[in-house]
């Protein structure tokens, strides 16, 4: 805005402004611009990465420009925004979902192929972006996609990791780490040398008294780092609207290395200053639902909070609106409490930079802020030792100590004489060490907080936030259940199933941007031309998988087979123990067949994949057994087709692309009451595959909409699994019995060394069985039974999965995202028609 182009130049501009590829020609003559000029190569040594780079930066090309006219248009028109804070946006690869949501893929493909290249080919080149652990990274990518898609003004706040999550290699059945360095070229991202913010850490208070004896707090001494802007344009699906997605980056504040020290000799010690600002944005921790305390985790978290508010109060501050329009202006989510500490720096920015009183600077706060829950379980809940935040952060621990303060005084006032409600609902925690309970933080802080499941929001209602309902009133406790976006889940993923519903649901603009209009499939599930095309997509989406896993693995899988698959990260809770242990037994069972008794058994391919967190003892053991039973199993002559083990290593989001669209069978099998929601549930039903699964987290509302004649349910239910757990500790429980044959062959070594496993065999024998394992057993066997029987009779079987999918209009992020902007952030969408980007003088 301040360098504005004077209006008798901007004739000029407007002529010269660029717009889309018109036709496959001007698409191929960018793609060779970009070779010769932008890449310096020329037709003789142009490979599939160059080919890569240049159709990226022709794509770039046409995204950036309305990137910025959607960034004018949201600045003209003045409107409300929202900012989602997330520490983990696990986007994957950008190209492929450019060329749809622009809308030129089919100009690309064509132009490519006359180029001399295969469109799938130079996808393949793309690392993917991988800046998040699982389900909670790949919400926030998928919402990003909704928010452009329905033109809500919105920007996502994240931090720019050198590495993403480690890329994962099986070395003798174990898994193996790799760093992922993802970032060699990245023509998605634009570096902003000039949005810098620099980061204040550790020094010291002082307190000044002005004349009035109004008392400010003054943050001095300690270190600084700048955070750099990256900018990544998020275009929307049929629609010109472009979000921004900005990272920040760590680097020294004083430049490449204090000069001084360089000049006096000390030049490692200045070259480590520079290693350590630098280390601050280098690694995403890789841990999924759990807290592990770390300093540097800390040090990520305030950076990224600090950069990020500052950019947005530093937008707000433009507009000359007076503070209580703020929250008229901006809506902030914490996606879970990674980033609470914006509460905390909003009210010092307010109270100690701006003047504010604290009472109305925490107005502002409250309107500001809402907070979403992402998991019930104790050990993913963060706190943060008071020590380290005072050490780190010494002016943010006085405020959360009077944040507290006064909270504790309101509830004592509504609350007399109920000291124990004092104690249980204190953001700190008078443990030893003290800890700041961060999600008591942020509900405080926000004027609403959500569960991303009816199960679960009614958990964290009647549990872990029981107080605080009573404290605040139920209406402040919403529900949101997850969605997933159905451009990248359907429509780039599986285009055959795509087009295919496209034919009866009147092309993908319509279905793609309004996914409850997939009921009308429902019509069509007795049309035998249209049955019949439906099992053709999923037969080629499995000879996908099938080549894949016969280039990964060497194993050859027949895909004529049930392909049965848990992919997902590895954890005790998501009990993919349970999973391998019911392949076992079906492989001692089909052992003590006879051939012919074999032979009529209905195939299965069982596929697994996930990294286990590196320190995670146990969930290593898991990966380890399964591909150790892959091993025997596969090399078993005995065998054959009827069952194959498969691991798929280095599961992640382009992967899940190709494994998805080929599941007939999902594994969503979490001991009841532990996983808050789950999305790749939602992903496997939307691709016309069946779930077997407990009553937990989204399953039970994807039973809702498709009905319970779709779907495998089994298991204990949520409120029996403390009384079960009791029982363990102290009634007299016993393993299932089939349970023990596993443990027996397991014991037997017919899988290598007992030692290996002994671990997850005495978790349930010795140490309580917390996942209920045992309990579950039969019940899942039971099930599976009933998998393989309605398998066999594949015309109903087709019939569940269309019925299914024409059902599954609940689960897009675009309801998910609507019903945020409605219930939780008062914002509109900003439709591009009200482009009032010419308005004079601006
Ligand atoms: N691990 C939940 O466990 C949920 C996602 C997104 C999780 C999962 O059930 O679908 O969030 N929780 O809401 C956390 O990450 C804390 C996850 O991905």
């Amino acid at each position: 805005v301040e360098a504005s182009i004077p209006e008798p130049q901007r004739e000029a501009w407007l002529k010269n402004q660029a717009s889309g590829f018109k036709g496959k020609d001007e698409f191929e003559k960018e793609v060779v611009r970009h070779v010769e000029t932008t890449l310096a190569r020329s037709m003789f040594n142009c490979d599939e990465t160059a080919a890569y780079a240049a159709t990226s930066l022709a794509f770039r090309d046409r995204l950036v420009i309305e990137w910025n006219r959607t960034q004018q248009r949201q600045t003209f028109a003045d409107t409300k925004r929202v900012y989602y804070l997330s520490l983990e946006f696990l986007m994957g690869r950008a190209l492929d979902n450019a060329m749809l949501n622009v809308g030129d893929k089919e100009v690309a493909k064509s132009g490519l192929s006359d180029l001399g290249f295969r469109i799938e080919d130079i996808i393949q080149q793309e690392n993917d972006a991988a800046l998040g652990n699982g389900g909670l990274g790949r919400l926030a990518a998928c919402f990003l996609d909704s928010l452009a898609s329905l033109d809500y003004p919105a920007w996502g706040y994240g931090l720019r990791y050198r590495y993403g999550i480690f890329k994962q290699e099986i070395i003798d059945g174990y898994q193996v780490e790799v760093p992922d360095y993802w970032l060699d070229f990245n023509p998605w991202e634009f570096p902003r040398h000039d949005v810098t913010v620099d980061i204040q850490f550790y020094g010291y208070v002082k307190k000044t008294t002005d004349d009035s004896g109004k008392v400010t707090a003054h943050w001095e001494g300690g270190d600084t780092v700048r955070a750099v802007a990256y900018d990544v344009p998020i275009p929307g699906y049929a629609t010109p609207a472009t979000n921004n997605l900005r990272l920040w980056s760590s680097q020294a504040a004083s430049g490449e290395f204090d000069f001084q020290k360089f000049n006096s000799g000390d030049y490692e010690s200045s070259v480590a200053d520079q290693q350590r600002a630098e280390t601050i944005s280098a690694v995403l921790y890789p841990n999924d639902n759990l807290d592990r305390g770390k300093e540097l985790r800390l040090k990520q978290q305030y950076f990224w909070v600090a950069a990020s508010l500052y950019d947005i109060v530093r937008r707000f501050k433009k507009s000359k609106r007076p503070w209580r329009e703020f929250p008229d202006q901006v809506a902030i989510q914490l996606n879970d409490t990674h980033p609470t500490l914006a509460i905390v720096e909003l009210q010092r920015i307010l109270i100690d930079l701006e003047g504010l009183d604290w009472d109305d600077a925490w107005n502002i706060v409250q309107q500001t802020f809402c907070y979403t829950n992402h998991t019930v379980l104790p050990e993913a809940l963060e706190k943060w030792s008071v020590g380290l935040v005072q050490h780190l952060l010494p002016r943010h621990l006085q405020i959360i100590y009077d944040i507290n303060l006064f909270f504790l005084q309101s509830v004592e006032r509504s609350f007399p004489k109920n000291r124990e409600i004092l104690s249980r609902v204190s953001i700190i925690e008078e443990s030893q060490p003290k800890m700041v309970r961060m999600a008591y933080l942020a509900i405080v802080g926000s004027h609403k907080v959500n569960g991303v499941a009816e199960l679960h929001s009614d958990l964290i209602r009647t549990t872990i936030f029981k107080d605080f309902v009573t404290i605040f009133g139920p209406d402040k406790f919403v529900n949101v259940t997850n969605g997933i976006t159905p451009r990248r889940w359907l429509h780039q993923a599986n285009p055959g199933l795509s087009d295919l519903i496209a034919t009866k649901v009147g092309g993908p603009e319509l279905f793609l941007k309004d996914l409850t209009l997939l009921n009308k499939l429902e019509l069509s599930v007795n049309d035998p031309a249209f049955r019949k095309a439906w099992a053709e997509v999923k037969l080629a989406n499995k000879q996908r998988l099938a080549d894949y896993i016969k280039t990964t693995t060497g194993y050859t899988v027949n895909p004529i087979a049930l392909f049965d698959v848990q992919v997902k990260r590895i954890h005790e809770y998501k009990r993919q123990q349970l999973n391998i242990f019911g392949v076992i037994y079906r492989y001692l069972k089909l052992k003590a067949m006879t051939p012919e008794e074999r032979k009529k058994v209905p195939p299965r391919v069982s596929i697994f994949g996930g990294k286990a967190a590196p320190g995670y003892w146990m969930a290593k053991q898991i990966i380890h057994l399964i591909n150790s039973v892959s091993k025997v199993v596969n090399n078993d002559p005995d065998i054959g087709d009827a069952l194959k083990v498969i691991f798929i290593e280095d599961y992640n989001v382009s992967k899940a692309e190709i494994i998805v669209p080929a599941s007939d069978l999902s594994e969503h099998i979490s001991t009841a009451g532990t996983e808050a929601s789950g999305t790749s549930n939602m992903k496997f039903v939307l691709n016309g595959g069946l779930i077997i699964g407990t009553c937990d987290g989204a399953n039970i509302e994807i039973t809702r909409e498709i009905g319970e004649e779709n779907i495998f349910l089994f298991g204990n239910l949520a409120e029996d699994v403390d009384d079960l757990r009791h029982n363990h500790t102290y009634g007299d429980h016993k393993t299932d019995p089939g349970l023990d044959q596993v443990f027996d062959a397991i014991h037997s070594g017919t899988f290598g060394s007992v030692h290996d496993f002994q671990g997850m065999i005495s978790a349930v024998r010795d140490h309580g069985d917390y996942y209920l394992v045992s309990d579950d057993f039969h019940s899942y066997l039971e099930t599976q039974d009933l998998v393989d029987k309605s398998y066999a009779d594949q015309e109903l079987w087709i019939t569940k999965c269309i019925t299914s999918v024409s059902r599954m209009g609940f689960f897009s992020s675009d309801r998910c995202i609507n019903e945020y902007a409605e219930m939780m952030w008062n914002v509109e969408p900003l439709q591009p028609e009200t482009n009032i980007g010419t308005k004079k003088g601006e």
